[in-house]
């Protein structure tokens, strides 16, 4: 059996990858920096689906720790290696650089060593992201692997670092190190911290009866949200190409988050032509440098891999709030 090491293993992308690999005949082992005795317990709920499988063991530690970090590499040494772990909210990485420095950045420099001394065989994925070009002159038709960088955030620059080291790896050692560019990616699994599910929560309790407005910053920017069930598959697949390389994993269509807000308040059974009435504007949900426009070119993976996302903005946004009426009755 095929092993695979994927940190991040409760989050959104870390349970979805676990779901594929599995179903692809892998031993997934989760890594999760919860501390709790059952490894399937109430406290991870989007595992909730691998119960009793027998093709996952969480091992419980911080990517933040080399020691930890390099033993379990060593005594695995696994056929594929997903690091999905992050502190991955752009916004709190305002409050914590140093934090997101070590977590987004000296953590994969470790994971990164840590293999090509004991596992130069490992095939090795990074959760990179579309926050690296910054959004300041997006193309019309789209931010490539090409497109020149320019993170805005803390987050985006320790991924920057993350980005680089990869790539140097790569070229300094040879080893199968990938970049997945990815734009955004939702579904029901998403934190609440996160513009859409806060949406789609938020239109789901308005219809109940719940709750009167959404606390929202900028509503203006674009972004491009695709299904992360449909992005876990692309990451993967970058790991199985016959060489390893960077990809833009994305829809190619953007809109902003007051289209989405509409789309969200429609599928509730809301007006959404009435969105001001469902909205109120919170200074602290805006960023000190905003991200204005995200549009992701996915022609390379497209060609390359024969990926493309299965799921557009509606089929998301209504997946979402139907999720999220269910929720709440
Ligand atoms: O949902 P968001 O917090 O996602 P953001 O910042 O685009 O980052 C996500 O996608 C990246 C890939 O492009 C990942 F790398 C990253 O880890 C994360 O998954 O915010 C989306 C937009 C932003 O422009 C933000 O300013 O929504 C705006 N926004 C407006 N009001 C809000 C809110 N964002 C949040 N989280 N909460 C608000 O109340």
């Amino acid at each position: 059996m095929k092993t695979a090491i994927v940190t991040g293993v409760s989050g959104q992308d870390g349970s979805y990858l676990a779901e594929h690999l599995i179903q692809r005949g892998y031993f997934v082992v989760g890594v999760d920096r919860r501390r709790v005795s059952d490894p399937r317990s109430p406290a991870r709920p989007t595992l909730n689906g691998l119960k009793k499988c027998q093709a996952l063991k969480i091992v419980d530690g911080d990517i933040t720790d080399p020691v930890f970090m390099t033993r379990l590499i060593a005594d695995y040494t696994p056929e594929k290696f997903f690091n999905l772990a992050a502190m991955s909210h752009v916004g709190q990485s305002f409050k914590q650089p140093v934090a997101t420095f070590n977590i987004d950045a000296v953590a994969v420099v470790n994971q990164l060593e840590a293999i090509r001394r004991f596992s130069p065989e490992t095939h090795y994925y990074q959760a990179s992201t579309s926050e690296l070009f910054g959004g300041l002159t997006c193309p019309p038709e789209g931010y490539n692997e090409e497109s020149p960088l320019h993170p805005r955030s803390p987050y985006g620059v320790a991924k920057l670092a993350a980005y680089w080291s990869v790539r140097n790896f790569r070229e300094a050692y040879g080893l199968f190190a990938t970049n997945g560019i990815l734009f955004n990616h939702e579904s029901a699994r998403r934190g609440s911290d996160f513009v859409t599910r806060k949406i789609t929560l938020g239109c789901a309790a308005i219809a109940a009866g719940k709750q009167d407005k959404i606390p929202l910053g900028n509503i203006d920017a674009y972004r491009d949200w695709g299904f992360a069930g449909d992005y876990v598959v692309a990451m993967d697949a970058m790991l199985d190409h016959s060489e390893p390389d960077d990809f833009v994993v994305a829809t190619g269509v953007a809109i902003t988050v007051r289209d989405f807000l509409i789309k969200a308040l429609n599928a509730a059974g809301l007006d959404g032509g009435k969105w001001e009435d469902y909205v109120e504007f919170d200074p602290r949900f805006m960023r000190p440098s905003e991200v204005p426009w995200l549009k992701g070119d996915p022609t390379k993976i497209k060609e390359v891999l024969g990926w493309s996302s299965t799921v557009d903005v509606d089929g998301l946004t209504k997946m979402m709030v139907d999720n999220d009426l269910e929720i709440l009755g």
